[in-house]
């Protein structure tokens, strides 16, 4: 699909939605519990696309959409050409490469690390917490010795590319730490399975060249990944600290708990961030993806170039270009 049809599609298919949802979001509590319209899965970025074949394997299957997100965005994860994300992920300014994940599913379950450095998957530790402990998030030290005790093993995550690209880094006596946004592409994956239940995933290497300790948006949850399933799922790309916040995902999530389609739900958000910092809002970059009960689906963006990945019956896993604000 060209671009422009495929914003044209979104634009229709979020003004479709805007027109009816009010009505089936208010019902959702007596949604039939079999997804009638067939499992789907979003991704954002174009690595989304081959996270979303892995995810697909299990959802066609009539599999759980919990165990589709996690096994789709384990596939960037490994990938060390992808370096927002996993093995390859651009390191912080001390060289460090260190990953921050969540997950939750349909019961409100949730998993989180942050800060985690030498595992290839924090998405799978993410799950482990959540399944394993009491707690919703563990950090730095604490999470790298919970992987190791599950039977992870350590891996250098910084490839060598990553490694040259940080040392030119370094070189740049010019470089201001402002945010740049061509350079911090999460995965965010949020998927609705054949029994019409939701779950979602967002993992990262976070911003390039952050201080060390930094924290995104993207293992918190309702920043960067929220999931109700009575009503929906959202998930954030982009500067999180804009995203953390206006609680971004949560707010999606509730805005089309009232009525909002998803597309109108990620633009309301959007605009949120502009109204608060409109000067700054212009020179960075957060996208929402949100996807409803219904599997209707909707994304906005502050700048042009986001993008993101569907797979469902009705979509065959091509990029969808997000409409913006600028
Ligand atoms: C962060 N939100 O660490 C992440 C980075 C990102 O697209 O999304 N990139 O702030």
């Amino acid at each position: 699909m060209a671009s422009s049809s495929r914003r044209r599609f979104i634009y229709q298919t979020s003004l479709f939605a805007g027109l009816f949802s009010f009505r089936k979001v208010a019902s959702a509590s007596s949604v039939a519990p079999v997804n009638p319209s067939g499992p789907i899965v979003l991704s954002t970025w174009s690595h989304g696309i081959p996270a979303n074949v892995a995810a697909w394997e299990i959802l066609a299957k009539g599999g759980r959409s919990l165990d589709a997100v996690e096994a789709g965005v384990r596939i960037p994860e490994a990938d060390p050409n992808v370096t927002s994300v996993g093995l390859g992920g651009y390191p912080d300014r001390d060289g460090h490469v260190t990953l921050d994940a969540c997950i939750m599913d349909e019961f409100a379950n949730c998993g989180s690390v942050a800060c985690l450095e030498h595992i290839v998957h924090p998405i799978s530790i993410a799950r482990l917490v959540m399944e394993k402990t009491p707690h919703v998030m563990l950090v730095g030290e604490g999470a790298l010795k919970f992987a190791l005790d599950n039977g992870y093993k350590k891996t250098n995550l910084l490839t060598p590319e990553s490694e040259q690209h940080w040392k030119e880094w370094l070189k740049d006596a010019n470089y201001k730490p402002v945010v740049n946004w061509e350079n911090h592409d999460t995965i965010g994956m949020i998927a609705l399975d054949s029994k019409g239940n939701l779950s979602g995933a967002c993992t990262t290497s976070g911003m390039a060249y952050k201080l060390h300790g930094r924290v995104g948006d993207s293992p918190i949850i309702g920043a960067g990944l929220y999931v109700d399933n009575e009503v929906g799922a959202a998930t954030a790309t982009g500067v999180g600290e804009e995203v953390i916040r206006i609680c971004g995902s949560h707010l999606v999530v509730e805005l089309m708990r009232q009525g909002a389609s998803p597309g109108d739900a990620c633009r309301e958000a959007v605009e949120r961030i502009v109204k608060k910092q409109p000067q700054r809002s212009k020179e960075l970059q957060v996208g929402f993806l949100a996807l409803n009960k219904h599997g209707e689906f909707g994304s906005f963006c502050l700048q042009k170039g986001f993008n993101f990945a569907v797979k469902s019956d009705l979509h065959d896993n091509s990029l969808f270009d997000s409409k913006s604000h600028y």
